[in-house]
């Protein structure tokens, strides 16, 4: 039961399994867990649940390094929980996407511990490069190249046995596939079909546009405080990606079974989005660009170089997507994932005075656009930062190496600091906070990263009895999806693009108009009503303030009026 485009009204929670619920009091989420809380998300109105990767894995970048891509490892539970996850969530016409890792395995994956033989026929479904010419294996500077993988240090690990080095993006644990072999391009699709058979309804794709690499393999320019090339600016949107997907999408039938996908894309652009999205491609149905989330960072720097964001730059980013897939494509809306700090501390305001107002704008800012919404674990509370104080808190791979990194590259402690507390993972990582029983009843054990202590207030038996909290604000919000289809298809139009305070926009279907004012801000504002329709005889549809004059936003004020 998935008609054509059913994706196009879908929304879509992500579940970050070792976050989620513990059900066997080992202090790490598992899949029964997320099973006893289908119903809580089945309330919130959620028709298709994303579930960060399950699989075997030695754990190093947490599940994002897989051992075995048809097994599910025993810290999370088995297949057959899985089963019983997939039975749970089609029983209430919701559905599941599995998190697809296939730029990378673990560097235990069979596959990987056979590619090391230089004799065996596995060796190039990796890709291994000898030392750099006139070097010797290991000495200094004998890397291939001069890239940087992006937990730091090279993108390159030497194997002694072999004497050659392979290719990692990510950790070395992490070894990079080589999609230029065919052998390695069915056994992927095998595997995906394999899914599709118990029942998935769709795939998010890992950094899938960094799957073809470029021809040429050299030096790339070096960014600042770094003495590597980004790996990504050498390889991102390479030269068979459009190829791969479009092959990948027949021997697994992605569009003719009407599967959902998402291709995670950093580096994408509008227009390798417009390509990869246009349905006549038969590639994917939406991506996850990084544009946003890469406006709070220095440009050409590392994500923890903090850079201030202005509203009129992350609006004029949002619009650039929405006029450059309007014709064609479709967009994928998001503030929030397991890689990213949560919103309301970034985009909103998570101090007490404004932390649910701003948490529902920014909600109602992300509903308005066109596209699919992707509604991160605990975003629906508000959840916030952790605000760890010492690096021995972090337990993420790409924090705790970038401190290292950063310290022996002479930065101010602070400053890395400052730049882990705004911007590391972990920030996305805290357990899901249930209630305000002991850790936030998300374990009866201890948990693998601590609870956020705001999870007394913060909790979603709070949220779910009181009608005034966040979640029930994304519930309507989803609510009007479904009684709305101008909220699904209805034209997009900024307002007011200079605005530093106000994000306007209105979305029109026939002659329904929708639109939208939000003071994206701390302060009070006045609404130019010059420069939005005539609202005097609108209906208000969903508002986070009481009855107000039209001119006057409070602080995180928003509203979505109704004209027709
Ligand atoms: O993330 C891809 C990716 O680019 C992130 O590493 C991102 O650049 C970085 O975390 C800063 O935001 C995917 C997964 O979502 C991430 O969890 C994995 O660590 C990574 O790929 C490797 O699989
Ligand atoms: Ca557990």
């Amino acid at each position: 039961d998935r008609p054509e485009g059913w994706w196009k009204s879908s929304v879509v929670y992500q579940i970050y399994p070792r976050s989620f619920a513990d059900s066997n009091g080992d202090g790490i989420g598992d899949i029964p867990g997320i099973t006893a809380k289908v119903g809580y998300l089945h309330r919130l109105g959620i028709d298709v649940v994303w579930l960060s990767p399950v699989y075997r894995s030695p754990m190093d970048d947490n599940g994002y390094d897989i051992s075995d891509y048809q097994d599910v490892d025993p810290l999370f539970g088995t297949i057959a929980e899985l089963d019983e996850l997939i039975a749970e969530l089609h029983s209430r016409g919701m559905k599941l996407v599995m998190d697809l890792v296939v730029n990378h395995t673990s560097d235990e994956h069979p596959w990987f511990i056979e590619s090391r033989d230089a004799a065996s026929p596995k060796r190039n479904w990796y890709w291994w490069l000898p030392p750099r010419d006139g070097f010797e294996p290991g000495g200094e500077g004998a890397e291939p190249t001069n890239w940087g993988s992006a937990f730091s240090g090279s993108a390159w690990k030497l194997d002694e046995a072999s004497g050659e080095y392979f290719l990692h993006m990510f950790s070395p644990k992490q070894p990079d596939l080589n999609w230029e072999n065919p052998d390695v391009r069915h056994a992927v699709y095998e595997m995906m079909n394999w899914w599709v058979d118990r029942g998935v309804d769709g795939f998010r794709m890992d950094v899938i546009n960094l799957i073809s690499k470029p021809t040429w393999i050299g030096d790339g320019p070096v960014g600042p405080d770094t003495k590597y090339s980004s790996c990504f600016a050498a390889i991102e949107n390479g030269h068979r990606l459009n190829e791969f997907l479009a092959e990948m999408n027949a021997a697994v039938g992605l569009s003719e079974r009407r599967l959902i996908t998402v291709g995670e894309m950093p580096g994408s652009t509008i227009e390798s989005a417009r390509a990869v999205t246009d349905p006549a491609n038969r590639e994917l149905d939406m991506v996850f660009t990084f544009e946003h989330v890469g406006l709070d960072a220095r440009p050409g720097g590392s994500k923890f170089d903090l850079h201030p964001l202005t509203l009129p730059a992350l609006k004029q980013n949002l619009n650039a997507w929405q006029v450059g897939l309007a014709d064609v494509g479709w967009n994928s809306l998001y503030w929030d994932n397991h890689d990213q700090p949560r919103a309301v501390s970034r985009f909103g305001d998570d101090s007490p005075e404004h932390r649910i107002n701003s948490a529902k704008t920014l909600a109602t800012v992300q509903h308005m656009h066109r596209g699919t919404p992707y509604v991160y674990q605990g975003e629906e509370l508000g959840m916030t930062n952790t605000y760890f104080t010492h690096v021995d808190q972090y337990q993420d791979i790409e924090s705790v190496n970038y401190h290292a990194d950063a310290i022996s590259l002479g930065l101010e402690a602070e400053t890395v600091m400052a730049g882990l507390a705004a911007k590391s993972r972990d920030n996305a990582r805290t357990p899901m906070q249930w209630d305000d029983s002991l850790q936030a009843g998300f374990t009866d054990g201890i948990p693998w990263l601590p609870v956020n202590p705001n999870y007394v207030t913060i909790n979603a038996a709070a949220a779910e009895a009181d009608p005034n909290s966040v979640f029930h604000h994304f519930r309507r919000l989803i609510e009007l999806r479904r009684t709305h289809p101008v909220l699904v298809e209805g034209r997009f139009k900024l307002l007011l693009p200079d605005h530093e305070q106000i994000w306007a926009v209105t979305r029109t279907l026939g002659d329904q108009v929708l639109v939208m004012v939000a003071n994206c801000s701390s302060e009070p504002t006045m609404m130019p009503l010059a420069a939005v329709p005539d609202l005097a005889e609108a209906q208000i549809l969903l508002a986070t303030h009481g009855p107000a004059t039209l001119e006057r936003l409070e602080p995180w004020e928003s509203r979505i009026y109704l004209l027709d």
